[in-house]
């Protein structure tokens, strides 16, 4: 994440073994690999996630990712290729991701929980990431004020692509993600400063995945898919059954 209020605008893609050597022929260049391990939070009963608002710690940095609009205003345009995308505002200023958590909290309407309730929301059975910084940090009162435990906790090994210069690619950024519980996705990306047109980002994530020869119209799922279908089933039919993934 790059700005502290931009839409993310991203097609996951599964990865052949051979793709890093399509991504050299296409002109891409790897800007380098990194590792790095996610908590996400959430109320005991999902108050966020059912709202499709994903907070997480990277690396000790607080990040928050909330739907920018509905699924009908997805649809307009180009019908089969906007869904294969998803777009999320990604908010990283602390105090503007408290005042949204707060906010969508509110919309919740008094479901929200008091804070000394018995919680332990990580599944027992989930891989534990070994010598990762402990996250969160300092003073979190606010998480505990909130309500909002650790539901899921994975490491991941990245690699990141882009395209030089101006021309179809120019902003498209490819990561290619190894989570530690053993499964990998790729995904093409544009970040849009807020208010921004996001067709633009469309058409070129849609040109890229065309050169990479990405035929498929079936939604992939990411990481924090395939861990909650694996660590936390119930919470995972729930967020099926209300479309959120
Ligand atoms: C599950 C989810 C979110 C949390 C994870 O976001 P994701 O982009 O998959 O993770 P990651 O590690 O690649 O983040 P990045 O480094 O790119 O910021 S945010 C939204 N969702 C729901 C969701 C969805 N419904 N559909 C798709 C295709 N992705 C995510």
């Amino acid at each position: 994440m790059e700005s502290t209020m931009s839409v993310e605008v991203e097609r996951k893609f599964v990865c052949d073994a051979d793709i890093q050597k399509q991504l050299e022929e296409i002109g891409a260049v790897c800007i380098g690999q990194k590792q790095f391990q996610d908590k996400y939070f959430d109320t005991p009963d999902f108050l966020l996630t059912l709202r499709d608002v994903w907070l997480r710690c990277r690396q000790g940095c607080w990040e928050l990712k909330c739907t920018t609009v509905t699924k009908a205003e997805d649809r307009v345009g180009e019908p089969q290729k906007a869904e294969l995308c998803s777009r999320y505002q990604e908010i990283t200023n602390l105090s503007q991701i408290q005042l949204k958590v707060r906010e969508v909290m509110k919309e919740g309407n008094g479901e929200q929980k008091t804070a000394n309730q018995t919680h332990p929301v990580v599944h027992q059975d989930t891989p534990k990431t070994e010598g990762a910084e402990n996250c969160p940090t300092g003073n979190e009162s606010w998480l505990m004020e909130l309500n909002l435990v650790c539901f899921a906790e994975f490491t991941t090994q990245r690699c990141s692509f882009t395209f030089g210069g101006e021309g179809d690619e120019s902003g498209v950024r490819v990561d290619l993600d190894q989570a530690d519980f053993g499964y990998c996705v790729g995904e093409i990306e544009v970040l849009v400063p807020k208010g921004e047109d996001i067709q633009s980002a469309l058409r070129k994530i849609e040109k890229t995945a065309q050169r990479l020869g990405l035929s498929g119209d079936q939604r992939v799922q990411g990481k924090m898919d395939v861990y909650l279908q694996r660590y936390c089933p119930e919470h995972y039919a729930k967020l099926l059954s209300a479309h959120i993934l």
